[in-house]
């Protein structure tokens, strides 16, 4: 048998919790070979505690035969001791009155500390994806908290944005959507996403040829991708749970099992390609393979998406100078 993978995540009593930890522990992500030790995090209060038992328990009670070990705690020390992947979803929801700066500040505070935490214990090639609002600037601000990881060990989920629009593509052309590729979503996970079909293909054929429509492009497909976080908790009262775990774990599971050529987006820092400054957390195609993702390089920008990825830029940007000076 395959040595065991730990797996750390943090807020794992949470709604997305629920949907992922049974997934991962049943080899959806990792492959039905690999066997996980989770390793799970929550705040120490002790509603959240009780809750993470109560979730560890209904994953005793699937007897999993990938689940070779488990650990519940309150110290991201101890979650992030050697893992070899850490989904950090838990974070600090917005409250009543509380303003976007607010928000960016406590989120700063928690992704400081967990960053230093994965620099301190985690493996050296620990894999981090940021799910966690703002995930794109939490992404960040770990990733700068960790000076002895690899940067391009730090990325943000935008697979939910991607796979988001590969359906909405996919309704709109009457075509499957599983034989679309070569999509991409630019930038911030965020309304101000850009989520661009340019370059997509079914089954090897433009797909621009059948989905000739600016207007649609511009005032429908765009903002109906950016906003559909919004319109999920208006259907449900509740924020996206179970996609967004289905993305975390596609994208967990590409960059580590590879993406077999496909194109897929993630957040990653940037290396100044496509007029974004190195470092920015922004979403771009990316192919990945033996466990690295190498970026699509060289596409055309024209117009309206160079307008459309600096407007997502700028966002990023405020979010960065409104952080900046924890940072160091
Ligand atoms: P929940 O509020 O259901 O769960 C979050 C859990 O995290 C709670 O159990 C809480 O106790 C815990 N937590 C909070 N701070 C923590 C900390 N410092 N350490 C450890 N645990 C902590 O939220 P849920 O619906 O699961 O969403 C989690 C996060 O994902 C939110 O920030 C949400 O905005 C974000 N999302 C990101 C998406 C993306 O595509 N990047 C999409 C879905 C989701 O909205």
């Amino acid at each position: 048998q395959k040595t065991p993978v730990r797996v750390a995540v943090t807020g794992a009593a949470g709604q997305i919790g629920y949907s992922l930890l049974f997934r991962i522990a049943s080899g959806e992500m990792l492959g039905k070979d690999q066997p996980v030790i989770l390793q799970l995090l929550e705040l120490p209060m002790e509603k959240a505690q009780a809750a993470l038992k109560g979730v560890m328990m209904e994953l005793e009670d699937c007897a999993f035969p990938l689940l070779a070990g488990m650990v519940g705690t309150d110290d991201a020390e101890v979650a992030f001791k050697d893992a070899d992947i850490a989904l950090l979803v838990g974070a600090r929801p917005r409250g009543p009155g509380m303003e976007r700066k607010d928000l960016l500040l406590e989120n700063a505070k928690i992704f400081t500390a967990q960053g230093a935490a994965l620099n301190k214990v985690a493996s050296r090639d620990v894999k981090v994806l940021v799910v966690g609002n703002p995930a794109n600037t939490n992404a960040y601000i770990a990733m700068k908290s960790a000076p002895d990881l690899p940067a391009k060990n730090f990325t943000a989920m935008l697979r939910l944005d991607h796979n988001r629009a590969l359906s909405q593509l996919a309704n709109k052309a009457g075509v499957a959507v599983g034989d679309i590729e070569k999509l991409v979503v630019w930038g911030n996970h965020s309304p101000t996403m850009y989520p661009d079909y340019r370059f997509a293909t079914v089954n090897g054929q433009s797909l621009k040829d059948k989905i000739n429509d600016a207007d649609w492009n511009a005032n429908e497909f765009i903002p109906k991708v950016g906003k559909r976080g919004a319109a999920i908790i208006e259907a449900r009262g509740l924020s996206s749970a179970a996609s967004a775990a289905n993305a975390a774990i596609d994208h967990i599971r590409d960059w580590v099992l590879g993406s077999n050529g496909k194109w897929v987006t993630m957040g990653v820092p940037s290396d100044g390609s496509y007029g974004i400054p190195e470092g920015v957390m922004y979403g771009v195609p990316v192919i990945t393979a033996n466990g690295e993702y190498t970026r699509v390089e060289g596409l055309e920008v024209d117009a309206f998406s160079r307008a459309a990825m600096d407007k997502t830029l700028a966002e990023l940007e405020e979010e960065r100078a409104g952080v900046a000076h924890l940072l160091g």
